[in-house]
């Protein structure tokens, strides 16, 4: 396929179009995710420049506002064509188990598209979320997981191990293993990055340039790179879409996913509370007992002080027949 049969293949994709007709989705929704400040937004007005011809259009708000924080804190929809729709979903600063859960949540269309997402650190307010989704359910998009990720962030061992158990259980949550898109593509060496993440068990590694306000010369190879990043995902979608699907009880299945994740996590809280407790009462006795044996040991050599005390006074008696140790310490001791 050269340049424009390849635009023209992604303009009219249609899942009417796959082999077993639409099988009740009528959307395909890549979901971007990532951390903040690694190119989502401007990846978006990359896609929607490339897509649509016409002049630089800043669709999504990028960068970084002055108080330091991300400007993305909703979940916003961007319709690429009729029937691919691109979210810029909330980044997040370090991947922590909650919000992992959370990313999840919008991953899996659990949480309101284009309005504000709070972090929910609580199991019952998480599952109190998921419940109000339920009121207005959505299974009619498929969800192609994208993840950005920035080729100038270095990525440490412990890191590349949270993030290879991520992608597994975003694959498990939508079927489809995460398309990684490396951004800042001349920033860096890409090669390694790429080698990096297929390591990690990623199938598709595409590495972009994005555009900007500020750098929007169009060449062929740059732009070819964001329509690949597309071809890819709606080649996973073909795929998937040739086996019989029902969106109604996938959406069940991610569901039950979620809440048996949020349910683990609040339980190895709870867990790892009471050992911390346990720990506490541990420390505090072994503390008591120290003290116990301290004053054991104190009470032992007052004794001791009082027999030699009454021993020397006895032989001076018997020597002298004067008490000659008179002089006393704060404790009554006699100081030897
Ligand atoms: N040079 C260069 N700058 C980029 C690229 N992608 C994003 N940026 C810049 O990086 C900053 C953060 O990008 P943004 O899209 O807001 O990140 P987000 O928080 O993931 O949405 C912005 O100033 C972008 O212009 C890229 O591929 N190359
Ligand atoms: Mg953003």
């Amino acid at each position: 396929m050269d340049y424009n049969q390849l635009r023209n293949y992604i303009q009219n994709f249609s899942l009417d179009y796959c082999p077993r007709g639409n099988q009740g989705y009528n959307r395909v929704l890549l979901q971007l995710f990532g951390f903040t400040g690694h190119g989502k937004s401007a990846l978006i007005n990359s896609l929607m420049y490339v897509l649509n011809v016409g002049k630089y259009e800043v669709h999504a708000k990028s960068g970084v506002i002055s108080s330091g924080g991300a400007v993305t804190m909703e979940r916003r929809a961007y319709e690429l064509t009729a029937t691919i729709t691109v979210v810029d979903n909330r980044g997040f600063g370090r991947m922590n188990e909650s919000e992992r859960g959370m990313i999840y949540a919008q991953l899996g269309n659990f949480m309101p598209l284009n309005e504000k997402v709070e972090w929910r650190d609580s199991y019952e307010d998480f599952v109190s979320q998921l419940e109000e989704s339920g009121l207005d359910p959505n299974y009619t998009d498929f969800v192609v997981p994208v993840f950005v990720y920035k080729v100038s962030a270095p990525l440490s061992e412990q890191e590349g191990l949270e993030i290879r158990a991520f992608f597994k259980n975003c694959r498990n949550l939508t079927g489809v293993f995460p398309i990684i898109v490396l951004t800042f593509k001349t920033s860096g060496d890409y090669f390694e990055v790429e080698k990096m993440f297929k390591c990690l068990g990623a199938e598709v590694v595409v590495a972009v340039e994005n555009y900007s306000e500020e750098d929007q010369i169009q060449t062929l190879g740059r732009n070819t790179d964001f329509l690949k990043l597309i071809k890819s995902a709606l080649d996973h979608v073909t795929f998937r879409m040739e086996k019989a699907r029902n969106p109604k009880e996938e959406r069940i299945e991610r569901k039950k996913f979620l809440l048996k994740y949020v349910h683990d996590i609040a339980m190895a809280e709870s867990i790892e509370k009471e050992k911390m407790k346990q720990e506490a009462r541990i420390a505090e006795q072994a503390m008591r007992y120290q003290l116990c044996q301290q004053a054991d040991l104190y009470a032992v050599s007052r004794r001791t002080k009082a027999m030699r005390k009454t021993e020397l006074e006895m032989w001076a008696m018997q020597r002298y027949e004067v008490p000659m140790w008179n002089s006393k310490d704060k404790d009554g001791c006699c100081i030897l």
